[in-house]
């Protein structure tokens, strides 16, 4: 008897179910189900499970019979049940494999339709969806794939893991203040003296269907020492990885000068743009974009301005396949 195969459906992080997919032949399959399920779920049905080792229980949780090949186990997604999952289904002969697509979503009618599903899970942005929906159609029309479909697909990886977008400038000018208006709630803390952010402050926002992860930084001192010049120098490697930099500054306060980094966009915004003197300043020629937090006007400009610059509308529109598993040619069907 061919051992049956597993693997995890969801991420090995805490969560609240876990979803382990197994794949064999049937009678495998029943002997592993039947391992843990008091009654074994027909096909297409489910039944509780219960796993237990040595140290007693691990789980309960429900097993589905999703084909006479496949099935899932769905206990709790703690990482301890996680750990001693993964050895009960070793002590009972299974082996954690890479299972094809199909076998991870058998309830998709093609491989690309099951390699879209895959994808849907492992993308953190939204807007990858708008490309995985057809993607099986797309493969179609668009025969295998091209050296332009391949480095399409390179750009279009700032969909899968959030890219790191940080917001430098001037103290006091309310780089805070935006962070905390795009984030919809307050996870920096702001003030009206300068100096308020001294360690950088990380938070994972959607902009425009683009998820990142936006780095408030402390503002720019000229001549930082003790304390900041330790701040100072973990802003800039935390710079130095960015996609984006969003270099911000208020009527009055001039830009600051960054020195380049290589692969980074930088992205000049004018904030506090609901000040008297916000249209009349010098440093209005220079800006890409006007925001007020406090009035909440340009957040979505600036929003679709960093989604640019992460991933064009050109690639979003392509009709073509998204190549996402690299040079693997589509599969013929
Ligand atoms: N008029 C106006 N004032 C704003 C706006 N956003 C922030 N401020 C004010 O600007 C001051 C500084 O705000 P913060 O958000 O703490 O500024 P920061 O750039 O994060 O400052 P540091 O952390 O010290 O670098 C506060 O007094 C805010 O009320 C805005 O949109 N309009
Ligand atoms: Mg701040």
């Amino acid at each position: 008897m061919t051992p049956v195969q597993w693997a995890w459906s969801t991420p090995m992080q805490p969560g609240a179910i876990a979803l382990v997919t197994l794949h064999g032949e049937p009678i495998a399959l029943e002997a592993l189900l039947a391992a843990c399920c008091r009654r074994l779920p027909t096909e297409g049905g489910t039944a509780r499970c219960h796993f237990a080792d040595a140290l007693g229980t691990i789980d309960d949780g429900v097993a589905v019979r999703a084909s006479s090949t496949s099935a899932m186990l769905m206990p709790h997604g703690g990482v301890r049940i996680a750990q001693r999952l993964r050895a009960w289904l070793c002590s009972h002969g299974a082996i954690e494999a890479t299972l094809p697509d199909l076998a991870l979503f058998p309830e998709c009618a093609s491989p690309h339709a099951a390699a879209a599903a895959r994808m849907a899970g492992r993308c953190a942005s939204r807007r990858a969806l708008e490309l995985l929906r057809d993607h099986a159609a797309r493969v179609e029309r668009s025969g295998p794939a091209t050296a332009a479909d391949l480095a399409r697909a390179q750009r279009l990886r700032a969909l899968i893991d959030p890219p790191t977008v940080v917001i430098a400038g001037p103290s006091n000018v309310g780089k805070s203040t935006l962070t905390n208006a795009l984030a919809r709630r307050t996870v920096s803390v702001t003030d009206d003296s300068a100096g308020t952010t001294r360690d950088p402050v990380p938070v994972r926002l959607d902009l425009d269907g683009v998820s990142v992860d936006w780095i408030d930084l402390p503002g720019l001192l000229d001549a930082p020492s003790g304390i900041d010049a330790s701040a100072a120098s973990i802003a800039a490697r935390l710079a130095a990885n960015a996609q984006v930099i969003v270099v911000a500054t208020a009527p009055g306060r001039g830009w600051p000068e960054l020195a380049p980094i290589a692969g980074a966009t930088f992205i000049h915004a004018l904030l506090q743009a609901d000040r008297h003197d916000a249209d009349s300043c010098s440093e209005r020629a220079h800006a890409s974009v006007a925001c007020s937090a406090r009035q909440s006007t340009g957040l979505h400009e600036l929003a679709l301005v960093i989604r640019k610059a992460l991933v064009s509308d050109e690639d979003l529109a392509d009709p073509r396949a998204w190549a996402f598993d690299g040079d693997q040619s589509p599969i013929v069907e």
